[in-house]
């Protein structure tokens, strides 16, 4: 009896010995496991850095469809506010070790968010991060695997002279402009860097920065000692530059590895003005974000520079060939590169143009319409900080600055389209016959350039401009309201509504009809039936987008009709659906032609 009780409690031990062993095979097991993955893990993180995680800055630079940077709306002029004068005219640059470097972002605490706010508006960026990253701090190299690989002749590119023109920009952005293009070009291609002070008034951009260059060897200062505008001054550079090739750059941009070898490769070819890939640059943490691949620059029905979706045929050629230049219809205007022959050959800029503005579509219809290119080479990338706002003073006001410009270049280059843009911008019309350019118009005559309508069908087929075979005008509900575009940030589509009609004048009503059933808004918007209700979508291929004129209605592919649907809210007007089609006034609708010119 006793032995066989023994025998129970040795198996009984046996057991729990055995399944003690099974437990510590297990924890060893999911230990060993755990800490592969941590190992792998922190491999990754060492392989890949840290921007391949960062996501496109989806508020201030992209839509969900595409790309629109606002690059001049601006409100303008504010230049210190209730600021002393020792903090608007002094230098306060002290970097802190590590701050910003590689590009990361710099994080303010909440403490110092407050003092650095009231700041901001000195410059339309986060002064006080500015001043704490160094003017020599590190970036990624943000070019792809297939940029990376091409390897440049150094010794057959052409020379550069960097031309950056400034007024009242802070000392630190400036100097970070500077000293990147010092630390990433290849001393042999860089010939010099022009500095142009447009007039600036700020103590520190004095003496202080005189001292601080004299130390570079190939920088020079130029001082315009009126204020003439962005124009003026990058023609002083000009002027002054000895290199092949002039490279123009914002004040507030830092440049990243090999960026000026694909520059000056094609820029060496002597028909075409090149563009980096503009990255961008928080204006509040100054980190560095790369910017949507497929990008390229094009201009609303009131002329405002917008980055759109290339053309299709562009994509596909992108997608085959990722590192070679492409088209683009226009340029943002800051960061570009041309042979300095061809730039003066192309008539350099047009000097009547004062401040800021329009300078960049003048260049761009100018050198397309007159035999040359415009082009984006997508292995230079350069960052920018856009600005939400212009922080400097427009002598006369912003609107008759900007106004006056964008008469100028609309009179000698746009031909019907420029009765177009004057009959729906009055007060543009209203200066135009103040603006002398005679001379402007020679040079056009002179360099025997074709019609904005050659641009416009061959440059830009995609454009949503009216043209002789475009239906222009008003599509009035039997209700009453009109098909429009309800105001809110330009060119991020959204909900269409029926609206009030409003004058001729009123462009947010105005709407071109295509040959293939296209509704066209301003801003490249589209009216797609959407989940439910109608929206304003971007331009594009989408069967939802064609809406076919039968009779007084608009029908789908699928045979619905576009109706209004009434509505309680009438502020953002009544929505608008595609429906089974009835016996309906909500389902008539009146096209009303308005004239486009
Ligand atoms: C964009 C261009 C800018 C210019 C502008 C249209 C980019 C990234 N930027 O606006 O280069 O083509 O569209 O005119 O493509 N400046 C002066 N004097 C003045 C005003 C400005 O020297 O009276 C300087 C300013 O300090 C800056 C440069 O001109 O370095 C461009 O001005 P911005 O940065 O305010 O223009 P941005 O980038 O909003
Ligand atoms: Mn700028």
């Amino acid at each position: 009896m006793y032995n066989q009780f023994r025998a129970l409690l040795c198996r009984g031990r046996r057991k729990k010995v055995t399944s003690l062993v099974i437990i510590m095979i297990f924890l060893i097991n999911a230990m060993f496991y755990v800490s592969l993955e941590l190992y792998n893990l922190i491999k990754r993180r060492h392989k890949d850095p840290w921007y391949k995680s960062l996501h496109y800055d989806q508020n201030s630079y992209v839509d969900k469809t595409g790309m629109r940077v606002i690059v001049g709306h601006y409100v303008g002029g504010n230049s210190g506010g209730n600021l002393s004068e020792d903090v608007i005219n002094s230098n306060h640059y002290a970097p802190v070790r590590g701050a910003g470097e590689g590009g990361r972002p710099v994080q303010l605490t909440p403490r110092e968010i407050i003092p650095a706010r009231d700041l901001y508006m000195l410059h339309s960026y986060n002064i006080v991060v500015s001043d704490r990253v160094s003017i020599n701090r590190s970036l990624p190299d943000m070019r792809s695997e297939s940029c990376r690989s091409i390897q440049y002749k150094l010794e057959e590119l052409p020379t550069a002279t960097v031309i950056i023109v400034f007024h009242n920009e802070a000392w630190s952005t400036l100097m970070r402009t500077v000293m990147s293009v010092i630390i990433r070009s290849p001393a042999e291609l860089l010939k010099q860097i022009i500095l142009v002070d447009d007039a600036s008034d700020r103590k520190y951009l004095g003496k202080e920065l005189e001292d601080a260059i004299a130390t570079l060897s190939k920088v020079q200062l130029l001082r315009s000692v009126n204020r003439t505008g962005l124009v003026g001054a990058r023609l002083m550079g000009a002027r002054a530059a000895t290199g092949n090739v002039l490279v123009f750059l914002d004040a507030h941009c830092e440049v990243t590895q090999g960026w000026i070898e694909p520059l000056l490769d094609r820029a060496g070819s002597d028909d075409v003005f090149v563009c980096p890939h503009i990255d961008l640059l928080s204006d509040d943490t100054l980190a560095y974000t790369k910017s949507i691949d497929a990008h390229w620059g094009a201009f609303s029905w009131r002329l405002h520079f917008r980055w759109l979706m290339p053309s299709h045929e562009v994509m596909m050629n992108k997608s085959k060939h990722p590192s070679r230049p492409y088209p683009t219809p226009a340029m943002a205007g800051g960061l570009f590169a041309v042979r300095k022959s061809l730039f003066w050959r192309l008539g350099g800029y047009d000097e009547g143009m004062i401040i800021w503005g329009a300078e960049n579509l003048e260049l761009s219809w100018r050198a397309w319409q007159c035999g040359a290119r415009i082009e984006i080479t997508p292995c230079s990338r350069v960052g920018h900080i856009f600005r939400r706002h212009s922080p400097y003073k427009y002598p006369g006001g912003v609107a008759k600055v900007l106004n006056s410009n964008l008469a100028r270049a609309a009179t000698v280059w746009m031909d019907e389209w420029a009765d177009f843009f004057f009959k729906f911008n009055p007060s543009v019309a209203a200066i135009r016959d103040a603006q002398s350019v005679w001379n402007r118009v020679e040079l056009r005559k002179r360099l025997n350039c074709k019609s904005f309508k050659w641009y416009l069908d061959n440059v830009w087929p995609q454009n949503f401009f009216p043209n002789e075979e475009r239906w222009f005008g008003r599509i009035r509900n039997d209700k009453g309201s009109c098909i429009g575009v309800v105001a809110g940030t330009p060119g991020l589509g959204g909900p269409a509504s029926g609206i009030n009609c409003g004058s001729d004048l009123d462009l947010d009503r105005l709407l071109v009809y295509t040959k293939d059933g296209k509704i066209m808004a301003d801003e490249g918007l589209c009216l797609e039936q959407g989940n439910g209700r109608a929206v304003w979508k971007t331009c594009g291929d989408s069967k939802k987008q064609i809406w076919q004129q039968k009779g007084p209605r608009l029908k789908t592919v699928d045979g619905l009709c576009l109706t209004m649907v009434a509505s309680d809210n009438k502020n953002g007007g009544d929505p608008l659906t595609a429906k089974r089609c009835m016996n309906e006034s909500r389902q008539i609708w009146h096209f009303e032609r308005v004239p486009w010119r």
